[in-house]
């Protein structure tokens, strides 16, 4: 009789990861194990994040980071993990933190590599003490810079255009990860029995239109004048595309992108024009603009400034800001029609 245990185990994420590097050719390995640590790290957090409730993690660390905001003890426990996995994978020649201001160095133990690696170590932190879906993010880069000597600004600064690969993971009702390295998207959910990822949504494709709009509407008066026409046109003009629009805001950004990745839809993190702090939105273009981005395209989606297109936004500081609007490509589109004028 066959072992039923056995029979739904299907592609693990390093099955997965082995299999891409023998049919790339030229690989060497060192990709794979930049991989193989970033995956590792994402299950010492899961871990950590599952305990939350019982173990001294929640709650305020008691410092600012970077970006001015209150640091969570869970924010420190989760960069220091992935800092520690990236650095001893051997792969890497610098990290660049969300809660670090400046280029993470490799400590001199570990053999210095040729990627350099964009991080939020937990997206969505202010939602940890109430239970909401959090998530890492990660951006790859090759270094460009010589490796005589210590990556510089230059390497920190590429285009995403630029990027290898880019992912992301949710810790929530499962914890899944999602990533691509530029062949399509695909999401890896762990099964807590064997401690592995699982493929479990094969070559993720982003619907062309969705229903959904994710924006935080508190902020309307604070957004320029076609963002504000666009939304109403969702609210009030739907009609013309026989599309009733639903509005979902978890405020965790790994949440609100993943289900509008699978179901379609739009999520919008424009300026806020009237908030000095503000004038470029909130969100982060290295460490989650960028990364996201990557994936909506390799899912067949779009993400835009409202000016250009994300991927293609030259960088000029590692903690620059920028707004996002990312999703299913027509809607997107429409968006774009507003910015321009063509619809008003
Ligand atoms: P964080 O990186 O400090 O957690 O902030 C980013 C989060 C995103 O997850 C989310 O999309 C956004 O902040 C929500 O912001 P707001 O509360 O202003 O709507
Ligand atoms: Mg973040």
């Amino acid at each position: 009789m066959a072992d039923s245990s056995q029979e739904n185990i299907g592609i693990t994420i390093s099955n997965h990861l082995l299999l891409n590097q023998q049919l790339s050719t030229g690989a060497t390995g060192s990709y794979t194990r930049l991989l193989q640590a970033l995956v590792l790290a994402c299950k010492i957090i899961q871990r950590d994040v599952a305990k939350a409730g019982l173990v001294d993690v929640l709650g305020r660390a008691g410092t600012i980071n970077v970006q001015g905001e209150e640091v969570q003890k869970l924010d420190e426990l989760a960069n220091t993990t992935v800092k520690r996995r990236l650095s001893a994978s051997g792969e890497c020649c610098g990290l660049i933190s969300e809660e670090e201001a400046d280029i993470i160095e490799i400590p001199r133990q570990y053999p210095q590599g040729n990627y350099l690696v964009h991080f939020d170590p937990l997206d969505g932190s202010s939602n940890i003490d109430a239970n909401v879906s959090i998530g890492t993010i990660f951006s790859i880069y090759r270094r460009i810079t010589p490796a005589t000597n210590d990556m510089d600004l230059q390497d920190a600064l590429q285009r995403g255009v630029e990027q290898v690969g880019a992912g992301y993971v949710i810790y929530g009702s499962s914890c899944i990860l999602v990533f691509s390295t530029g062949q399509g998207v695909n999401g890896f959910t762990l099964d807590p029995s064997i401690g592995e990822f699982l493929l479990s949504h094969p070559n993720i494709k982003t619907p062309a239109r969705g229903k959904i709009y994710s924006i935080n509407e508190g902020n309307y008066s604070y957004w320029d004048e076609p963002t504000k026409k666009y939304i109403d046109y969702l609210k009030n003009g739907y009609a013309e595309h026989k599309t009733n629009y639903t509005a979902r805001y978890v405020g965790s950004l790994v949440a609100d992108f993943h289900r509008n990745l699978l179901y379609g839809g739009i999520f919008l993190y424009p300026a806020d024009l009237k908030d000095p702090k503000k004038p470029h939105g909130k969100l982060r273009l290295m460490c989650e603009a960028n990364p996201l981005a990557y994936i909506v395209e390799q899912a067949g989606g779009l993400a835009t400034s409202g000016r250009e297109r994300i991927m293609e936004v030259e960088p000029r500081y590692i903690h620059q800001r920028t707004p996002l609007i990312i999703g299913s490509p027509e809607d997107v589109r429409l968006y774009q029609e507003f910015v321009e004028g063509r619809r008003s």
